[in-house]
């Protein structure tokens, strides 16, 4: 009996294995990715004027289909509040999610899901009104907070305030355009999320001038995608396409020279790029998977610049963002 069970425990283990390792199979057979993004986020991921999806987040969604399909024009975009998106992951609803979504240990051990590396270190911070006169979170004593359910943020924020005995009563939201509403009429004096999130939404307020985010944050919010748990190749192409476009940065490969780089003579680039090596073997994937990428979206900073720093209206700095050596924390394993 005892031996029976356990080769029964055995099949289902080897089931949800398999099950686990087809995302990238899913991918080539639907021919188009599914990637879980937030519901509107500028700078991260927002239908534009004509409804087309935009920002970092969606760079990664299409930097993923171009590597994988061929083209970045494959994606069906799910936009997901923070209290759904690990579900929809874990359900098999989406193929991976790319959502300002911060890494944490309880994440990483608790839902089944898997990390990806971090493609923007953030923090969470805290937009006021400009005539509040508060310039630091000491000046925050006893204010009213709006802030979103489902996120790292409500703990933080708890944390963060008991540990300096700083009193505060926090309005908790499920829907972040609510959350925004009530803000702008006044109902907290201040609104918390992460630091990107904020310079984001303040861009879209009536009056962005009336606002602003205050200098100190208080967490390390480490956003980065999720995969399920189990599908390791499929895990590694969603890091190694992260890691491919630091490198394509760091060696001063982008968007519009990468298929002439392709053809030079560094042997680090010609392995990035496919050129020499079998790069794109061991993940199931055609070996210009890096060129493809690349030529869809450019490199790490053009990714960055666009959508978020200086070329946008966000106007981020590269701070913590920027290639590790320029004193950043951008860095790719090795192509070798
Ligand atoms: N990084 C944090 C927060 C992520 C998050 O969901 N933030 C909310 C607001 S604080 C958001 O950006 N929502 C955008 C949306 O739902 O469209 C986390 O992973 O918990």
């Amino acid at each position: 009996m005892k031996r029976l069970i356990l080769a029964a425990v055995a099949a289902l283990a080897l089931t949800g294995t398999a099950q686990a390792q087809q995302t990238l199979a899913a991918v080539k057979a639907r021919g188009t990715l599914i990637c879980g993004v937030s519901q509107g986020f500028a700078g991260f991921s927002a239908p534009d004027s004509r409804g087309e999806y935009r920002g970092l987040d969606v760079d990664y969604c299409r930097a993923v289909a171009a590597a994988v399909l061929g083209d970045a024009g494959k994606v069906r975009y799910v936009p997901l509040t923070a209290q759904a998106r690990f579900t929809a992951l874990q359900t098999g609803e989406i193929d991976v999610l790319f959502r300002n979504s911060t890494q944490t240990y309880s994440r990483a051990t608790g839902l089944g899901l898997a990390q990806g590396p971090v493609n923007f270190y953030d923090g969470q911070g805290f937009a006021v009104r400009r005539d509040a006169n508060v310039r630091n979170i000491a000046g925050l004593d006893g204010a009213t907070i709006c802030v979103a359910q489902g996120t790292t943020h409500e703990l933080n924020l708890g944390d963060t305030f008991r540990g300096r005995n700083l009193k505060f009563s926090p309005v908790v939201f499920e829907r972040i355009d609510t959350m925004y509403e009530a803000f702008y009429a006044g109902r907290c004096d201040a609104m918390t999320q992460d630091a990107s999130a904020l310079a984001g939404a303040l861009t879209s307020a009536r009056d962005p001038a009336a606002y602003m985010v205050l200098e100190e944050t208080i967490s390390k919010e480490p956003l980065g995608p999720f995969t399920r748990n189990g599908d390791v190749q499929w895990t590694n192409t969603i890091a190694w396409i992260h890691n491919a476009l630091v490198e394509a940065e760091e060696y001063g490969v982008t968007q519009a020279n990468a298929q002439a780089q392709a053809a030079g003579t560094n042997p680090t680039v010609q392995r990035l790029l496919g050129t020499t090596g079998e790069f794109g073997k061991t993940l199931g994937l055609d070996n210009a998977w890096a060129l493809n990428a690349i030529r869809a979206v450019g490199n790490y900073g053009e990714v960055f610049e666009r959508n978020v720093g200086q070329a946008s209206p966000l106007k981020l700095a590269r701070g913590l963002n920027g290639l590790w050596n320029h004193g950043g924390l951008m860095y790719s394993i090795p192509f070798r």
